[in-house]
């Protein structure tokens, strides 16, 4: 039988870094992303920096979202996104929630919902973050998020000064 058509899904990943360079950091593993087989670039956020949520006592972090075509499964997804992890540094220091090189979370996968035991779709925190839905809003400013609601009405219910544009940093 010939192979179906892959079925292509938008994605939406979040990114960040608050190690070696966090602004090189996040553009390499742009290009990482967008020459993987099985991933294309569709959008990129501003990049912001912002403070440490969680534990306090680490650098400030740079922040994105992507939007991405994608013909990958969920996991098939996660194991790429872990692979340029970990070719950029990303180290276990077993500290939870401890600064790192790179972060590559899969925050939407189309409107799909998905529990398992080293995956969740919609990401967990993402109604709540900043940092996720100020890049995503830039990008994606009608998007619903299953489960969450309205990407506006969520992000609306942010304090005003929560992230610094850096494009307005140096602009
Ligand atoms: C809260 C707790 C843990 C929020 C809360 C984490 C990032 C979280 C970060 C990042 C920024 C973490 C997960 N309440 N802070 N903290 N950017 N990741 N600004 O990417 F996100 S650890
Ligand atoms: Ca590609
Ligand atoms: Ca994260
Ligand atoms: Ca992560």
């Amino acid at each position: 039988m010939l192979q179906p058509t892959p079925e292509t899904v938008t994605a939406y990943i979040g990114l960040g870094s608050n190690l070696q360079d966090p602004i090189a950091q996040i553009q390499r593993a742009r290009r990482a992303i967008a020459q993987t087989a099985g991933m294309a670039e569709l959008a990129f956020s501003s990049l912001y920096r912002n403070p440490p949520m969680g534990p306090a006592d680490q650098p400030d972090y740079v922040n994105a979202v992507m939007a991405i075509a994608t013909t990958l499964a969920p996991h098939a997804l996660l194991g790429c996104l872990q692979a340029i992890e970990q070719r950029q540094g990303r180290a276990r220091s077993g500290e939870r929630w401890g600064p790192r090189t790179l972060d590559l979370d899969i925050l939407l996968y189309g409107q799909q919902q998905l529990h398992s035991a080293d995956l969740t779709i919609p990401h967990l925190g993402i109604a709540e973050r900043a940092f996720v839905l100020l890049p995503l809003l830039e990008i994606a400013p009608d998007l619903t998020i299953p489960g969450k609601g309205a990407l506006r009405d969520l992000a609306a219910l942010l304090p005003a000064d929560a992230l610094l544009r850096l494009d307005d940093l140096f602009s």
